[in-house]
């Protein structure tokens, strides 16, 4: 199977951790969404990363969607989420807020990146809305009293958000200080102090106009 999408975005690389610590063999084809995009194309219409095609061609798309196929791959023994209940429901709703996060991060890069002008009223809205959730993220992982968010292992929410953690601060320095969010920095380096995410890392590259 092949994973399409640069390690710059934080979707792309949180599969890709993921499929490191299963122990899943794939290739990887860094593609570019924009420079790329007609190569893509043929796998996801909606022209986006990450995609991960398998050995017989069915072609999975997006993150959730794609982390659900590989946890069915290693069982319920090896996921790195509870297989129901409130358990469940805890992780789903830190990556819905992280990866949620994500996309405003992603909006408001190609705002600045794609734009001649940027519009203050979508640029305010991205920006409350990434301090919302920052700020919800916060608490959460202050009142966590495991190493991780919910136990001493690794899991799927962990890794969303220390993904979408450097990507915000990467793209937008302004909005993250490690004195505002100290539980989230604190997450943020000891995530990315792993070997698996010193291997899997792409410093930002915003498109060009
Ligand atoms: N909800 C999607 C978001 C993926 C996403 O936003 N990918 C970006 C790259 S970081 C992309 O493909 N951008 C190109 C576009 O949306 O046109 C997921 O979780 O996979």
């Amino acid at each position: 199977m092949f994973l399409i999408g640069q390690y710059d975005s934080p979707f792309v690389r949180r599969v890709a951790i993921a499929m490191r610590l299963y122990g899943l063999k794939f290739d990887h084809k860094p593609w570019s969404t924009f420079g790329d995009a007609e190569k893509i194309a043929p796998y996801n219409p909606l022209r986006r990363v990450p995609t991960l095609v398998l050995d017989d061609g069915e072609a999975l798309i997006d993150s959730t969607a794609i982390i659900d196929y590989l946890d069915e791959l290693v069982g319920t023994d090896r996921a790195m989420i509870a297989a129901k209940g409130i358990e469940r429901r805890r992780h789903l709703r830190i990556i819905a807020l992280a990866t949620g996060l994500g996309d405003k991060s992603v909006s408001l890069v190609y705002e600045s990146a794609l734009r001649k002008e940027k519009l203050a009223l979508w640029v305010d809205r991205c920006e409350a809305q990434i301090k919302g959730a920052l700020d919800a993220l916060e608490q959460a992982r202050d009142a966590a009293t495991t190493p991780y968010l919910f136990g001493a292992g690794i899991g799927h929410s962990d890794i969303a958000l220390a993904c979408v953690l450097r990507f915000t601060v990467e793209a937008h320095s302004h909005l993250f200080t490690p004195q505002a969010y100290p539980a989230l920095s604190a997450h943020s380096s000891m995530c990315e102090a792993l070997p698996v995410f010193k291997e899997i890392v792409q410093p930002l590259s915003p498109p060009k106009r």
